[in-house]
């Protein structure tokens, strides 16, 4: 059947998403986390980049969700995204990710973060100085650094085998360490070790699969378990992104990251900018029964400066989304007005996860836009920046 677009009000009435985002489970939006505590218990904000992009801040993140310490966030602009906040910049004078305030202290550096909320809070699970944390802390760093000899700088065939045999041979060792124990986790028990690993190994799966046509997830493993241990726990999933937002946040981050030219790669690309999103690597866990309702919720609640940053008209975008979310909803073709093709695209690569919403929900809304979009022509959107994404400036979507 071919429906006509339903108005906002209709499609409001098709979502009862709600989240709580100051005691309910971790999300990208919150300001204040309390689980279930009092304000008046905050001894502690951290400043994060308000993409959620930051790996270093995810880090920090992770652990007082994880510690269900009570905190406020505040959001900063990344350089790359925009105009850094001059407040900020008074604070912390380059302007680096994340901070946090501790009882009034301001402390920069994840590590001496982590270090200091430790010394406050009590660790998670063996602490940051633990004689088995520390060597795996050490393993981190080196496989971070063998990650970005091989995507971050350009080279020729040989060059690229050896710097891919040299990821490979400390993935080995990462496989070996997460073998080591019984359960999923680098030590027996989740902890300060996992929290640690995370930020980098999600990029890193997202990036090799896209730039280098190499799947970390499957084809190693340990690591497949712990990533699907990682996926149980809510806080994870709260501030897991996908291979989408990833592989077009790094580049202005590492300064370039660098394809290879195996058939591999371009097929990789294809599927992650084209779709279909469902049943990539970057999520193994099943998908939740309100995805689409999220989807809705968060497109209606933004829905003004969505249509007013579309670069197409403003009332041509507007019933082509409104169709993209009926189709969505209710399973039937909307035919969406003639032209709209390439802002419907320009929006399916604009969603940002978990910023705008979490990872199946995009997943829903990019497949919509995209269904959507090709009735209309196959025309993509402007091409996503890759020295810088000022396209994502927060300035665009009315203030922070
Ligand atoms: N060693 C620092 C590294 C922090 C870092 O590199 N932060 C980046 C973002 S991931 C940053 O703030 N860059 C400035 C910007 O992009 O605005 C730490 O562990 O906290």
């Amino acid at each position: 059947m071919t429906l006509a677009p339903l108005g906002w009000a209709d499609l409001e009435a098709l979502t009862d998403f709600q989240i709580d985002t100051v005691n309910g489970p971790t999300n990208a939006q919150a300001r204040l986390r309390l689980f279930g505590q009092s304000e008046s218990d905050v001894r502690v904000t951290l400043y994060r980049d308000n993409h959620a992009w930051c790996p270093y801040c995810q880090k920090v993140w992770l652990w007082l969700e994880e510690k269900q310490i009570p905190y406020r966030i505040e959001k900063v602009t990344m350089f790359c995204y925009g105009e850094k906040e001059s407040w900020y910049k008074r604070r912390v004078p380059s302007g680096m990710l994340p901070a946090l305030e501790l009882d009034g202290r301001l402390i920069t550096e994840s590590d001496d973060i982590l270090l200091a909320l430790e010394r406050a809070f009590g660790p998670l699970g063996q602490g940051m100085e633990d004689s088995r944390v520390l060597p795996l802390r050490q393993l981190e760093r080196l496989l971070f650094r063998a990650w970005c000899s091989w995507l971050c700088y350009p080279s020729s065939p040989p060059q690229e085998q050896r710097s891919r045999q040299q990821f490979v041979n400390v993935v080995e060792k990462v496989e070996y360490a997460l073998g080591s124990t019984p359960g999923p986790y680098f030590l027996e028990e989740f902890g300060t070790a996992d929290v640690i690993f995370t930020p980098y190994v999600e990029r890193m799966n997202a990036s090799l699969y896209y730039y280098k046509g190499y799947s970390m997830r499957e084809e190693n493993p340990r690591f497949a378990d712990w990533f699907a241990a990682m996926e149980s726990r809510p806080t994870y999933r709260g501030t897991q992104s996908d291979f989408h937002t990833h592989v077009h946040d790094l580049p202005p981050q590492m300064g370039g990251c660098w394809e290879n030219r195996e058939p591999q790669t371009r097929a990789n690309q294809h599927r992650v900018d084209h779709g279909p999103w469902l049943g990539l690597p970057d999520v193994t866990y099943p998908e939740p029964p309100n995805s689409r309702r999220e989807a809705l919720y968060y497109v209606i609640k933004h829905r003004t400066n969505i249509v007013r940053v579309n670069p197409a008209d403003d009332e041509l975008f507007d019933q082509a989304l409104r169709c993209a979310l009926t189709s969505m909803m209710t399973g039937e073709v909307c035919i969406p007005p003639d032209g709209s093709d390439f802002g419907l695209r320009y929006l399916r690569d604009r969603i940002n996860v978990p910023r705008d919403m979490s990872i199946y929900a995009a997943k829903r809304l990019r497949e919509a836009l995209e269904k959507t979009a090709a009735l209309a022509g196959d025309r993509q959107g402007p091409p996503i920046p890759m020295k810088h994404r000022r396209d994502q400036d927060p300035v665009y979507f009315g203030g922070k």
